[in-house]
């Protein structure tokens, strides 16, 4: 078994219910449970901002899987969810589920970089991860409560 975080984000098509329904696809993935989700946040776009607001959580799967059989399946569930991939970059997208980390695997592949490159500076992964895994120390041994103190909330909200 390997514990697993995936950041889940939307800010297209009804967000809070992309995501509601991104859980429920998480925990039918074979030899896969989800364990918890962090609430969910509303957060300003990174990126271009002339797009919506988005919506981040993230989530704890226990996984039988290895991490290219669990990309190939979270890559069903986004495609499943009307995920257009466009030549944007940092496009407005439906439903983007991303691997942040792999146990404690560190993973550089054409197809998968793990932990997330974005893990570090993003408030919208950083916080939510923090919630449902306060004590956890990345792979690079830097505890995830030091890594926060350098990232700004930037208009990050719990959303009721
Ligand atoms: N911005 C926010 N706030 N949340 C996201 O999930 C998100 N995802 C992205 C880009 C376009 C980088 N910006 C984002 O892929």
């Amino acid at each position: 078994m390997t514990k697993v975080y995936i950041g889940l984000g939307a800010n297209l098509n009804a967000p809070v219910e992309q995501l509601k329904r991104a859980l429920d696809a998480l925990n039918r993935i074979s030899d896969t449970q989800l364990l918890t989700c962090s609430q969910f946040y509303g957060s300003k776009p990174m990126g271009p901002q002339d797009q919506p607001d988005y919506v981040n959580a993230v989530a704890c799967l226990d996984t039988e899987l290895d991490a290219h059989a669990l990309l190939d399946a979270l890559q069903t569930i986004e495609l499943e969810q009307g995920r257009e991939r466009k030549d944007e970059r940092w496009g407005a997208r439906t439903l983007d589920l991303d691997i942040l980390l792999f146990g404690n695997q560190v993973i550089d592949t054409e197809r998968l970089t793990v932990p997330h490159y974005g893990l570090c500076q993003r408030e919208f992964v950083v916080y939510p991860l923090l919630e449902i895994a306060p004590v956890l120390v990345l792979p690079s041994g830097e505890p995830l409560a030091e890594i926060c103190k350098n990232v700004p909330l930037n208009d990050l909200t719990p959303l009721k």
